[in-house]
């Protein structure tokens, strides 16, 4: 019986004792047959529960070879994987479990308590799943059989539901059928010469396009190995660099690396592969990289709908400040934003892609969808960017109002609904400045109300219970008024300027 990601990625491995999970000093620390056995065991927990092929499940968990498993799990059952950020508040969970109308909620135990009304109230079964393993999962898990006949599943069949943010505030689930993830995965593959006897360094969160499937996809495709850190820290990813053939990152991670001493050409001698994505690597750190290591930084362009667009060359130019040229089987163009009209190469214009890598649409949002995927195919990505003279692709901005920190996505609307509603505040305008660390980091302007003082930590804390503290304002002020335009339109690109070295 056919199931496209199970057959490539995980039936050539069953019963196979090569390494896949290696501890940080390259020992090995999991098969691939005994990662198999736990995703079996997982598999007929889901069964077990009542989970069947379509249904949702979604995953708050800490990183762990458990919470892969739960992907693999996922896959093999048919259930459609709905992985969420670990700083999600309670609130924004209840969204994405009502929202996707899922029937299983696996969370850290730490978080049980918080969740557990959520999930009664939905009508969801909350299961434990600890960092370490532990939990009401792998109670139920340990005593079932460690083989699972996978399901059938067609090509556009849904294999996950990654939740992306919108300009409206209001998050859309992006469904990602099998042949979405897994062409793309052969796409990367064979571009960035992935082999069976490559180790990546995996620091990525795992509930994201970029950790998940790019990273964590490419590995099972081609058997390599992946040194799997809980997170990115700077030292851990410093000793573990030395058993590494290859590393993939958001650009937070290589400006943290640079800005540490011991990160030198001799500790990435032995390295093939740096990439970067999810946010913009400024030309500087690019330069500042190969001069330390000799290595120039692969940059590639992706997005949660559609995985990766366009990719720096692995032989060939791989040209700083842009986001190289689109991968195989990806069509790419620039267009008009008033018209959709395709634009000559070298003028600015929204990014449009098609190809079997683009989503299947929005979760049960017809309306959204429209909006942004053409009939013919094609995905309006919101992005703004050129063709230079060879036809790699220069992003230069976003025609959509985002915020990128650290590679976490933040949608100024959302904050801004939540700050509108503290103690005191009238409005609030949220923008992105540059941030030497983040990229990209949250300032918050508020007007108060007539008489009123907002007390900014007060504010802060509220809206902490409220919102992920990545989406928080790391700066607030209070000013009179906020600037608008003679239509009434705040204008973002003032506030922008007025408060661009917050964080110099
Ligand atoms: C953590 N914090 C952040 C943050 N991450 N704030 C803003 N932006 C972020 N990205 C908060 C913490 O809660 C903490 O708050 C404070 O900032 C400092 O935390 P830290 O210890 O320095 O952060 P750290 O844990 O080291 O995390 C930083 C990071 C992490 C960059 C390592 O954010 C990360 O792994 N980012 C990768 C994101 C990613 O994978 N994106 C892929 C999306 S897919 P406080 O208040 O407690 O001090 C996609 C498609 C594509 O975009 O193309 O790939
Ligand atoms: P997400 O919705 O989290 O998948 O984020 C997708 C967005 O990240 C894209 O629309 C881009 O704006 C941005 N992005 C991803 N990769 C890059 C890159 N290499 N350079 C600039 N922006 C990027």
């Amino acid at each position: 019986m056919a199931n496209p990601l199970f057959d490539e990625l995980f039936a050539p491995h069953l019963g196979s004792d090569r390494a896949f999970l290696l501890n940080p000093d390259g020992s090995a620390a999991l098969g691939y047959g005994d990662f198999l056995s736990d995703a079996s065991q997982l598999a007929n927990t889901l069964a077990d529960l009542g989970l069947a092929p379509g249904d949702r499940l979604v995953v708050q968990a800490e990183k762990s070879p458990t919470a892969l498993a739960l992907y693999a799990a996922a896959v093999m059952t048919g259930v459609v994987y709905l992985p969420l950020n670990t700083a999600y508040t309670a609130e924004e969970v209840r969204y994405f479990v009502g929202d996707s109308g899922a029937r299983l909620l696996i969370c850290d135990p730490g978080r049980g308590d918080a969740l557990r009304p959520v999930a009664a109230e939905l009508g969801a079964r909350l299961v434990t799943l600890a960092a370490d393993g532990s939990g009401e999962l792998s109670n139920l898990a340990k005593s079932k059989p460690t083989h699972f006949s996978p399901v059938e599943r067609k090509s556009n069949d849904l294999a996950a539901l990654l939740y992306t943010s919108g300009t409206t505030g209001r998050s859309k689930g992006a469904m990602l059928s099998h042949q979405n993830l897994l062409s793309n995965a052969q796409v990367l593959a064979a571009a960035w010469r992935f082999t069976a006897s490559d180790v990546l360094l995996h620091a990525l969160p795992v509930f994201h396009t970029h950790g998940l499937f790019v990273a964590t996809n490419i590995a099972l495709l081609t058997g390599g190995a992946m040194i799997f850190l809980p997170k990115f820290d700077t030292d851990a990813v410093i000793s573990a660099l030395p058993h590494a053939t290859a590393m993939m990152g958001v650009p937070t991670f290589y400006t943290r690396l640079l800005d540490d001493p011991r990160f030198t050409r001799d500790l990435t001698a032995h390295m093939r592969l740096f990439t970067s994505g999810s946010a913009p690597l400024l030309a500087e750190t690019h330069e500042a990289f190969a001069q330390r290591t000799g290595h120039r930084i692969l940059e590639r362009y992706g997005m949660t709908e559609t995985n990766m667009n366009t990719s720096n060359p692995y032989d060939g130019p791989r040209k700083p400040g842009t986001v190289g040229l689109p991968l195989e089987g990806v069509e790419l163009k620039i267009t008009d934003p008033d018209t959709g009209a395709t634009l000559p190469k070298g003028e600015i214009g929204i990014i449009e892609v098609r190809g079997a890598n683009v989503f299947q649409g929005y979760w049960q949002m017809p309306e959204k969808t429209a909006e942004e995927l053409r009939p013919d195919g094609f995905f309006i990505t919101g992005d703004l960017a050129r063709l230079d003279e060879d036809g790699y692709v220069v992003i230069v901005g976003r025609s959509k109002d985002l915020i990128i920190s650290g590679g976490y996505n933040i949608y100024p609307k959302e904050v801004e609904l939540v700050l509108d509603e503290m103690p005191g505040v009238l409005e609030s305008a949220v923008i992105g400045v540059p941030h030497p660390d983040f990229g990209e980091s949250v300032v918050g302007v508020l007007v108060a109300e007539k008489g009123a003082a907002p007390d900014i930590p007060v504010i802060l804390a509220e809206a902490g219970k409220r919102l992920a503290k990545f989406k928080l304002p790391k700066r607030l002020v209070v000013v009179d008024a906020l600037p608008r335009n003679t239509m009434g339109k705040v204008q973002k690109n003032v506030l922008r300027e007025r408060y661009a070295q917050s964080f110099a």
